[in-house]
């Protein structure tokens, strides 16, 4: 059976990791057996970063190479059906969300001081004394480093909203008409978008990409469209 190694629950989120619940509704759109394994630390994955899977013996880590996996697994079950016009589609959306907007998202709980008490009671007070009150630090310090290094951290707050705002618009007007990003059916690139947007509307508390994803209702409404079709929901059960 494929084990599925992901974040832990945290701010509310029963998957915490937008790449993680991606997989998760790839999964369970192919009827995939699979367990769900929870994992504090991503060193323990191949290229430190979750998710990654074990398919009887074969280790991937990465969400797109884990989809990718899954595809010639099921014989194109998940890339097989889409024309080349929506395969460019999907991925450039895709793009937008898990390399742009996915940072703003980072940023806005770890960077932002309101925010940061929940990262530390979320990720890091089940580690033992004194590793839970340095290893945040020693975290934050890199997010930090890495936000800047990928240039989103080099503007102002209120610049790095105006990313955000264009961001969310772009997806708003795609799937608007919906119900999917591609239109009538539901993809794959529904999986990683959704599960990105997902995270980032539901984690408590609100975060100011949240405030952002608010101002449109369409990016909301398609994400739940996603986890009710895929039933992969991302808040846990209450
Ligand atoms: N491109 C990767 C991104 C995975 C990723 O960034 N995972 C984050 C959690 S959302 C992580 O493990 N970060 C730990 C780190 O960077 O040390 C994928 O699609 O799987």
């Amino acid at each position: 059976m494929i084990k599925l190694y992901v974040i832990p629950p945290a701010f509310g989120l029963r998957n915490t990791g937008p790449f993680g619940l991606k997989c998760e509704m790839a999964l369970l759109h192919l009827k995939q057996e699979f367990e769900l394994i929870p994992t504090g630390d991503p060193r323990t994955g191949p290229k430190h970063k979750l998710p990654y899977i074990d398919d009887d013996g074969t280790v991937i880590a990465d969400s797109e190479l884990i989809l990718q996996h899954l595809d010639a697994k099921t014989n194109g079950g998940l890339y097989g059906h889409l024309s080349d016009e929506e395969h460019a589609d999907g991925i450039a959306f895709t793009r937008l969300a898990e390399e742009h907007l996915y940072w703003m998202m980072v940023a806005s709980r770890w960077l932002d001081d309101a925010w940061w008490p929940h990262i530390v009671s979320g990720f890091f007070a089940s580690m033992p004394f004194p590793v839970r009150h340095i290893a945040p630090v020693l975290a934050r310090r890199e997010v930090r480093k890495t936000y800047y290094l990928q240039g989103l951290g080099r503007h102002t707050l209120e610049e790095q909203k105006g990313f955000c705002r264009r961001d969310l618009d772009a997806i708003a007007r795609k799937v608007g008409d919906g119900p999917f990003l591609l239109g009538e059916k539901l993809t794959v690139f529904d999986f990683g978008i959704a599960a990105l947007l997902a995270g980032a509307i539901d984690h408590q508390p609100a975060s100011w990409v949240t405030d952002i994803a608010r101002e449109f209702p369409p990016v909301a409404d398609y994400t739940e469209r996603v986890q009710v079709a895929t039933g992969a929901h991302c808040r846990e059960a209450v």
